[in-house]
């Protein structure tokens, strides 16, 4: 069967050159993808599968969007990088439509979702000092146990990870962890006179989509509000309609700022996939902390990018990829329910909108091998569903918002054979 050999060497062949010659700081689910559309992606044999992580967010709205990929090539064929030092035909509209959309009044352009936090981390400590009145080098930061924020020294100075930590320090000073999920904890903590910010994802993504109770967020924003502490969400997984919401930390319709977050933080989906591209959205207030040569990036605020991002904006608005993330979200838990119920070894469905995890017992066969997530998400694999498993017995389900209520149907029975096959 040559055709089959043929195949073999392919995919065989791309795993060991990235093998061999690239960092393995990764350890990818034995597929390789060569095309997406929409919900699906498609490995070098042809073979087609659902997305159920995209790229961790970022393809909310699916795999090479028709409308993304046509602005993509016209602005890559016109202008792609200014810098700083000039300005740029897009990016004031760009920021425009960015601070309108998510009702914030001012913008500030990154590239990848850790560059954006720390930009936010900047633009909290700066604050601190110039209008809070915070002693030079004193400001904290109050993060939570189990967060994830990327991967910069800094970012990984305020993780509680061992595997993100090990092994580099030394570490930035100047943050303080407290509890997730916990605002007693959070009030305690903001008695500090010296704390700047409260930075938080409204759902833990690499903690496995642990959901916080539903009225922790707007509780710790009025804790924060009260005790003069910035309140940042870093939205960079839960953000762009991926809950069910616009933000997740905030209903769409709430616009009292009293009661939504002082700063905001996106990446990932804000460009569809297509480019790097992140922003921190503040008031003017805060963000006019930053005067020239406090901060930047060459390719932060890009026409490309910012084309991208305008447009990438327009199909989520359009499409209402909000109201489907809710719709088919509860569609998605009710049909994980059922696999809850059905079997002793899955233990629990959460999420919120299309951000969802399935939680499972991890255990050994009968002859000694593991059955954790990972073997689970083989089998898922195997049958046409690409979905990504975390901690031993977490796997998250986070398909591309434009997904159907027919094709969460479909994707459900692939979920619900690999369980039964699994059992
Ligand atoms: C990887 C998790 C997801 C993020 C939040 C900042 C960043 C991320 C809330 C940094 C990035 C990713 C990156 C990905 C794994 C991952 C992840 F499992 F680690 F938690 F999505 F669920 N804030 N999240 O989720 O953004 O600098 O990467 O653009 O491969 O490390 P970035």
């Amino acid at each position: 069967m040559p055709q089959i050999t043929r195949s073999l060497t392919k995919t065989q062949r791309a795993i060991d050159l990235e093998d061999k010659y690239g960092a393995h700081n990764y350890h990818p689910l034995p597929v390789v993808l060569d095309s997406g559309k929409g919900v699906f992606v498609w490995d070098v044999d042809g073979k087609r599968y659902y997305d159920f992580l995209s790229a961790y967010s970022a393809v909310n709205q699916g795999h090479c969007h028709p409308r993304l990929v046509k602005v993509m090539q016209e602005q890559a064929a016109r202008m792609t990088l200014t810098s700083r030092a000039f300005y740029n035909s897009v990016l004031g509209e760009y920021a425009k439509t960015v601070c309108e959309f998510f009702g914030y009044e001012k913008m500030l352009p990154m590239n990848t979702g850790a560059e954006a936090v720390e930009t936010a981390i900047k633009m909290a400590r700066k604050w601190g000092y110039e209008k809070k009145g915070i002693r030079t080098d004193q400001a904290k930061v109050l993060v939570c146990e189990g967060n994830f924020h990327g991967r910069t020294i800094s970012i990984v100075s305020m993780s509680t990870d061992p595997a993100s930590q090990g092994g580099f320090g030394p570490f930035t000073p100047g943050f303080e962890v407290i509890a997730y999920d916990d605002i007693p904890a959070l009030e305690k903590a903001l008695e500090d006179p010296n704390v700047c910010a409260f930075l938080v994802e409204p759902i833990q993504g690499e903690k496995g989509v642990y959901t916080p109770a539903d009225d922790y967020i707007p509780k710790a924003i009025a804790a924060c509000k009260a005790h003069n502490v910035l309140f940042i969400a870093d939205e960079i997984q839960t953000g762009i309609a991926r809950t069910g919401r616009l933000l997740c930390s905030v209903p769409d319709e709430e616009t009292d700022p009293a009661k939504r977050p002082d700063a905001v933080i996106l990446a990932k989906a804000l460009s569809g996939g297509m480019y790097p591209v992140s922003a921190v959205l503040a008031s003017d207030e805060v963000m006019g902390v930053f005067t020239p040569g406090t901060h930047g990036s060459t390719y932060g605020g890009n026409p490309m990018g910012a084309r991208i991002a305008m447009e990438a904006m327009a199909v989520v608005q359009e499409e209402n990829l909000t109201q489907n993330a809710d719709r088919l979200g509860r569609v998605f838990r009710s049909e994980m329910q059922k696999l809850v119920d059905a079997y002793p070894f899955v233990k629990l469905v959460r999420g919120k909108g299309l951000l969802n995890a399935l939680v499972i017992e991890a255990r050994t066969a009968t002859d000694g091998s593991p059955k954790t997530a990972w073997e689970l998400c083989i089998l898922l694999r195997d049958n046409g569903l690409l979905a990504k498993p975390t901690h031993g017995d977490i796997i998250r389900f986070a398909p591309p918002l434009v997904i159907t209520e027919v094709q969460v149907m479909e994707a459900c029975n692939i979920i619900a054979l690999s369980v039964k096959q699994f059992a």
